[in-house]
Parts: C-alpha cells; sequence; structure tokens
C-alpha cells in the first residue's frame, strides 16, 4: 500500500482526498507543528512542489499535496491560483464567494463561466514526483445554493449534473465529477503504473 503524508492544511479537502483515495492509499497527517507554507508560485503546480516540499524536508517521508484554483471566464480566469485569498489574506470562504459575485454583478453568461482545477503532486525524499491534474467546467450562480462542501462550492454549478450546485450535493456525487475526484483518480492510476512497472514481470499490456 503506497503511504504519504498529507500536504494540506485544509481539513475540507482531506476529508475528499480520504473519500476518493480510500483504503488503497495511506494518509497520514500533517505534523502540526508544521507551519503554513507560503504558496508564492506562480502556477498551481509550483504551490503544489512548494506545500509537498515542505512535508518531506520536515518528516523524511513522501509527501502528497493539492492546489486547487477557480479560473473564471469574465475575470480573465482569476481568482485561479489566488483563489484562497481572493478577498485577502486569511479571508475566510464566506468573504472570497461575496468577493467573487461582486466582481461579477453584471456578468452575462458567458462571463459566468468557469473550471476548478486541481494539481494533485506527491514527492518523496531523493527527488521523485508523481503529478495528476483535474479539471470540472461549469458556471456561477447569482446568489450562494446548499449547505454542502466548501469554499465557492455554494455558487459553482458543474455541467451535466442538472444545474445544482456542489454544495447541493452529496460528498460521493460531488467526488465523482469534481475536479479533485478527477485529478485524485488519475494520481491513484498513475501511481498504479509506476507501480507496476518497477516490478519485473508485470509491464503494461500492449
Ligand atoms: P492548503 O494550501 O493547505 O492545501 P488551501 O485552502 O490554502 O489549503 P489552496 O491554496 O489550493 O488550498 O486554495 C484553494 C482555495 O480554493 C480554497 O481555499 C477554497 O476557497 C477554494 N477551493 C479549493 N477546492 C475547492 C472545492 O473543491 N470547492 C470549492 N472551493 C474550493
Amino acid at each position: 500500500m503506497s503511504e504519504f503524508v498529507l500536504a494540506t492544511a485544509n481539513p475540507d479537502k482531506a476529508r475528499e482526498f480520504a473519500g476518493v483515495l480510500g483504503p488503497g492509499v495511506s494518509l497520514l497527517p500533517r505534523p502540526a507543528a508544521l507551519g503554513e507554507v507560503a504558496e508564492t508560485g506562480e502556477t498551481l503546480l509550483d504551490n503544489a512542489r512548494l506545500k509537498a516540499q515542505a512535508v518531506v524536508a520536515a518528516t523524511g517521508l513522501p509527501a502528497v499535496a493539492d492546489d486547487t484554483g477557480l479560473e473564471v471566464d469574465g475575470l480573465g480566469g482569476a481568482p485561479g491560483v489566488r483563489s484562497s485569498r481572493y478577498a485577502g489574506e486569511g479571508a475566510s470562504y464566506a468573504a472570497n464567494v461575496a468577493a467573487l459575485l461582486r466582481a461579477l454583478a453584471g456578468a452575462g453568461e458567458a462571463g459566468r463561466r468557469a473550471r476548478f482545477r486541481t494539481v494533485v503532486l506527491a514527492a518523496w525524499p531523493g527527488g521523485r514526483e508523481v503529478v495528476a491534474e483535474g479539471v470540472v467546467e461549469g458556471s456561477i450562480v447569482l446568489e450562494p445554493r446548499g449547505a454542502g462542501g466548501f469554499g465557492y462550492d455554494p455558487v459553482f454549478v458543474p455541467d451535466g449534473c442538472g444545474g445544482r450546485t456542489f454544495a447541493e450535493m452529496d460528498p460521493d456525487e460531488k467526488n465523482a465529477v469534481s475536479h479533485r475526484g478527477r485529478a485524485l483518480r488519475a494520481f491513484a492510476a498513475a501511481l498504479g503504473d509506476a507501480g507496476r512497472g518497477e516490478r519485473p514481470g508485470r509491464g503494461r499490456r500492449p
């Protein structure tokens, strides 16, 4: 079984990691003593790597990180890599959602098209990495709806799910179509492929 220290400090993300990866991947908690890692990267990949490498350096163990952004067409792709601090450093989910709705006031359907993108990156001591990405397309609604999920979920309606926001879905429904669900399933498949490649005589079938 693969074992990783979970590099995210966000308990809402941690719940989704466990829900999607299931018992085949063991997730150890992030050391409480490790302070927040400054997300100074220009891209989701840079920030995922910063978070994973900080945990590898602190623990000497393999670590897995997630960096996620909401990209809104009418805002030129913002908040993107700045999604957690769109309304300022340390902003609450509600403040970020309110700032997003304010920025989109008056925007039409095209401007409200959006996608969530997640980059999952695992790092090992010694420099090995496995990276996976997941994207879900959708749109931003006018008013928050639903009590589930977290972050921007009350204002994001994924395509093909009957017009419900992520916050109106149960966790399994969200994970089945979400950016993070997709990234984590691709990640688990990449781990499986890497494992098969390392065992002689068990390569991929042609
Ligand atoms: P870590 O860095 O500790 O992993 P974080 O919350 O700071 O936690 P990010 O830098 O990836 O994570 O910030 C992304 C922000 O985007 C997050 O704070 C939420 O506001 C939002 N977000 C991320 N995943 C989301 C999801 O599945 N649904 C809704 N909003 C999400």
